[in-house]
């Protein structure tokens, strides 16, 4: 099971080196389940349909597809509730994997 954490930036400690402050980790779940994106989940939190909040998109080992988690919560405090896979119209979106 490989999951997936969450960490709120929080303050910029150093600007010049890029140092940041973050909250401690918190456990993303989706409908009561931890995100279970298996090996090589590649996660990024992204306003991927404009509401304001980030949403979660992560790319899977498992036939190189692309989940996308909507946000129905808030930034600071995200729920999701479902995942979709991104199409290319008909067909599930596929990246080279492996
Ligand atoms: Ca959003």
């Amino acid at each position: 099971m490989v999951k997936i954490f969450l960490f709120l930036f929080t303050a910029t400690l150093y600007v010049t080196a890029g140092v940041g402050s973050f909250s401690a980790a918190g456990v993303l779940y989706c409908n009561g389940s931890r995100i279970d994106i298996g090996s090589y989940a590649a996660p990024l939190a992204v306003d991927w349909d404009g509401d304001g909040n980030k949403d979660l998109i992560c790319g899977q080992f498992d036939g190189g597809r692309i989940r996308y988690y909507p946000n129905t919560g808030t930034n600071e405090s995200p729920v999701f509730e479902s995942y979709f896979y991104l199409l290319d119209g008909v067909n599930p979106v596929s990246v080279p994997y492996g």
